[in-house]
């Protein structure tokens, strides 16, 4: 198949583009390099060094003798957009490319409107070129399992069926995220739903729980192939920021009383979730929804799990919550869809001594310990009007 990844040159979306292609699909890659932009927005790197993407692509080509076509340009801009999806004429376009950031998106109103203009409107002009060019290209946008919240009922894969007042309909499952970007996830999945249903468009929303790990079987190969490992409180997640704390001796940060219960799932079952959806294409007008994650954490089970991989040495603070977010809660949700489908997921008891602690030991010397305390807070609201470059300059 031809694959289009957008936001080909970020954490997820470079080892996908590596798997898609080592699985014998041609594949393009677009990006603005936004999120490399945002590193130096924050003063943040990646703990693991990372070359450029003309670089990565060279890499790849060297070492797996496959070519990957690049665009570089931005989802917002409908011209560009529409251009890209012509010239490549994809049979699929995974799309990876958004500001994916919860904490980004809290900071203050530019950086809340900021993150819905780049996600809502990027997405809205993926499927207008989609409609215009052919519309039998397969959608497999990625999504959030952020974007249900955390309801007192079980969590379906995307749809509900309900009964009310006698009656039945299956409904859009009802959403209550927890941050401006997750909201911009909702906004994206009821805008694909309507153009599967208004232009007969074919979309499959992967509502992706956290990703932790940093190697796949492709970027294993070589160290220019590695993807980014972000472990600052803006865009580390919570497991990743976890393994570089320990290894850095720094107390693990626990926000609240640590009882929010999240999905996750391995970085390498992730680019085996997006091949298998590619590879099985959600129907013409179809808006086909699957929950993507392997198992369920707290976040005080996860500090426990990383200090007995770590170390007894390893401290534990409890911190005052910077979210605005339930830290105790009932949590059970469906993820059959992609198992039934062929996925066999890794368990993170696999991946955190071997893979993920010795990575993370290994580039120590490289994280910024400033970097570890949360430093954004839901309930501020400084600096509520402006543009994002008038922040920065403030
Ligand atoms: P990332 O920030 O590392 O990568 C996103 C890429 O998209 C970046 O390279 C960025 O430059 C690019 N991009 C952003 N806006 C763009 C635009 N308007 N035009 C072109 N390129 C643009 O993020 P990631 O962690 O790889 O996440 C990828 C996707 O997966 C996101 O949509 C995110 O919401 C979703 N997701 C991530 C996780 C996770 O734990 N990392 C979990 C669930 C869902
Ligand atoms: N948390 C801590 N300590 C930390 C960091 C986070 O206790 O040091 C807590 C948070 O309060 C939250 C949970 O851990 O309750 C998860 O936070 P996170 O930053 O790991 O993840 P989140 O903000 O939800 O966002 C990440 C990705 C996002 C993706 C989402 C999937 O950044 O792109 O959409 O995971 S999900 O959580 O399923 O929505």
């Amino acid at each position: 198949m031809r694959i289009l990844v957008l936001g080909g040159d970020g954490y997820l979306g470079w080892p996908t583009a590596l798997h898609l292609s080592a699985s014998g699909h041609e594949v393009g890659l677009v990006d603005s390099f936004a999120r490399r932009g945002y590193d130096t927005e924050l003063g943040a790197t990646s703990l693991v060094p990372i070359v450029s993407l003309e670089e990565r692509v060279e890499a790849w080509r060297q070492a797996s003798g496959t070519r990957l076509a690049t665009y570089i340009g931005d989802l917002t801009d409908p011209v560009f957009t529409h251009r890209t999806v012509e010239a490549f004429r994809p049979d699929a376009i995974v799309h990876f490319a958004e500001q994916r950031s919860a904490p980004y998106s809290m900071i203050d109103q530019a950086h809340a409107v900021y993150t819905q203009m780049n996600n809502v409107v990027g997405t809205l002009n993926v499927l207008y070129a989609i409609a215009d060019v052919d519309p039998s290209i397969h959608l497999v946008k990625l999504g959030s399992m952020g974007e249900y919240g955390t309801p007192n009922i079980d969590i379906e894969e995307g749809w509900l069926e309900i009964t009310h007042n006698g009656r039945t309909d299956r409904v859009l499952y009802p959403k209550r995220p927890g941050s401006f970007y997750h909201l911009s996830k909702v906004h994206d999945s009821h805008n694909i739903e309507f153009a599967c249903r208004a232009w007969g468009l074919a979309a499959t929303d992967l509502n992706q729980g956290i990703v932790y790990g940093q190697e796949t079987e492709e970027t294993r190969r070589r160290p220019d192939l590695a993807t980014r490992f972000d472990y600052d409180a803006v865009f580390g997640t919570v497991l990743n920021r976890m393994v570089v704390q320990a290894v850095c001796g720094h107390p693990l940060t626990v926000y609240g009383s640590g009882g929010q219960t999240r999905g996750m799932l391995d970085i390498r079952d992730t680019v085996e979730c997006v091949r298998i959806a590619c590879e099985h294409p959600a129907r013409p007008g179809e808006f086909r929804v699957f929950n993507q994650f392997t198992e369920e954490f707290s976040v005080r089970g996860i500090a426990a799990l990383v200090r007995e991989a770590a170390g007894d040495d390893v401290a534990i603070a409890m911190v005052d919550n910077p979210r605005v977010e339930a830290d105790e809660h009932y949590y059970h949700a469906e993820h059959s869809g992609l198992v039934e489908l062929g996925l066999e997921p890794h368990l993170l008891s696999d991946t955190l001594f071997d893979s993920l602690l010795a990575i993370a030991r290994r580039h120590r010397d490289n994280a910024d310990p400033s970097l570890f305390d949360p430093s954004v807070r839901w309930r501020a609201t400084s600096s509520p009007v402006g543009s994002r470059q008038s922040v920065l300059v403030a």
